[in-house]
């Protein structure tokens, strides 16, 4: 098999990838490790950036989202239970986010790359990246315990953090920074309407808890939990209890509490890998980096990596050119580092650190206190929320 494109993964990174270069007639393979039903099933971001929203709008695929999606102009912070919001449409002039689940998003991409003929393998084991460094790479995997091969001008790495891509980078070539914070999240799903029309982070003495949604009969919640919670540990009611507590007593008066269909325990981390292209073999998404799910950056980061790269392989294609693909790990860089900083800053603001002391706490309550008073400092905060410009 021969494609100028190979895709090595399906998620965010990866189907968004295939749409837009379809879209400019390059040919793509997208080489999956899992079937559709898993992918998709992944509870995971809920909060789009007007980048990732206008990209949905310009490749023909907004319209259920346009319909089902909840767009919000503000999001709310909360200190020891005192809420206070953040209008960021009014204060970055008229830019708001939209809840969509990821789920949502990759249904969308799913169902519209069949209509659209994008190829995709799925169940593709031991997937596996070779000569990366020539002008003629391929990929190869087994498939029903068949050994197949793919020829190729380039690999998009969009396998994620646990992905065999940017293994394939020799260790001398890549450079990584990383921060393990010492805590993760619970979260469940819930089919109980939300206890407020927008989101609420909140930072409590007992620790972070976030009200999220995915519509206006589904709401998604969070607590900041130890790492060596279990699942086990979290009954539904343990969970309700203290997701009251850390809201406080006025947001959690409108709490409506029902059974859990989903629940998950996930850590949070920081991670960076320098540069994202190597000879023919592009990262892009998790494959490349990490943010703390804080900021809500993470796919909305995935989406800016292929926009980018995506513009560097059409004007090969097109123009003959280079100088995007050339450019392309320093353009994706600065903004990914942007995103790193503001997910970064956020969990620091909101999150009981278990190794840090009095003197610490009594800071990010000052600074809670500092940005509900300051519109210079809700400012900084909307405008990185809501997603810097692509540059
Ligand atoms: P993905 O989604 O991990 O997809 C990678 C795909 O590659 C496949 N794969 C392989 N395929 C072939 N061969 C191999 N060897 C392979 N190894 C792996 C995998 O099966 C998978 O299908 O990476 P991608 O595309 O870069 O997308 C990244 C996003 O999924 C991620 O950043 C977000 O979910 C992060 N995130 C959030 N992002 C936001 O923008 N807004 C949010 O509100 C938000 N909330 C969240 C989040 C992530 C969370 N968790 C659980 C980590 C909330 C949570 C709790
Ligand atoms: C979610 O709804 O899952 C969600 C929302 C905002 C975040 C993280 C996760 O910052």
């Amino acid at each position: 098999m021969r494609t100028q494109v190979a895709i090595i993964g399906a998620g965010p990174a990866g189907l968004f990838l295939g749409h837009l270069l379809k879209q400019a007639g390059v040919d793509a393979v997208v080489i999956e490790r899992k079937n559709r039903a898993y992918v998709e099933g992944r509870v995971r971001a809920g909060v789009l950036e007007q980048v990732t929203v206008d990209l949905l709008e310009r490749l023909g695929l907004a319209e259920r989202m346009r319909r089902e999606g909840l767009v919000h102009g503000g999001t709310n912070l909360a200190s020891d239970g005192d809420v206070f919001r953040i209008d960021m449409e009014t204060l970055t002039g008229g830019s708001t986010v939209m809840v969509y689940g990821q789920q949502e998003v990759m249904k969308d991409l799913f169902d519209a790359a069949e209509s659209r003929d994008i190829q995709i393998v799925f169940d593709a084991d031991d997937v596996a990246l070779h000569d990366i460094d020539s002008a003629k790479p391929f990929v190869t995997w087994r498939k029903n315990g068949v050994e197949q091969r793919l020829d190729c001008d380039f690999i998009a790495g969009c396998d994620g953090y646990h992905g065999v891509s940017r293994a394939a980078i020799p260790q001398s070539v890549l450079k990584t920074f990383e921060r393990v914070y010492p805590f993760g999240w619970l979260g469940i799903l819930a089919e109980v309407p939300p206890c407020d029309h927008e989101l609420i982070y909140s930072n409590h003495e007992r620790g972070f808890a976030l009200a999220s949604m995915r519509s206006l009969t589904r709401s998604r919640y969070y607590v900041q939990c130890s790492l060596d919670d279990r699942i086990g540990d979290w009954s539904d009611e343990r969970f309700w209890d203290e997701l009251c507590l850390r809201l406080g007593d006025e947001a959690a008066s409108r709490v409506t509490r029902g059974p859990s269909f989903e629940k998950s325990i996930a850590p949070l981390r920081s991670f960076v890998t320098e540069p994202m292209r190597h000879g023919r073999l592009f990262l892009a998404g998790d494959a490349a980096h990490i943010v703390p799910p804080t900021g809500a950056k993470g796919m909305n980061l995935a989406v800016s990596d292929v926009v980018m790269l995506s513009e560097a392989l059409i004007e090969h294609y097109q123009q003959g050119s280079d100088a995007g693909i050339d450019g392309y790990s320093t353009r994706a860089l600065a903004r990914v580092w942007k995103a790193e900083r503001f997910s970064w800053w956020f969990t620091s603001l909101t999150h009981r650190f278990p190794d840090r002391d009095g003197f610490d706490r009594k800071m990010q309550v000052a600074e809670l206190a500092y940005i509900k008073d300051s519109r210079a400092a809700q400012i900084t905060l909307a405008e990185n929320y809501v997603g810097l410009p692509l540059v």
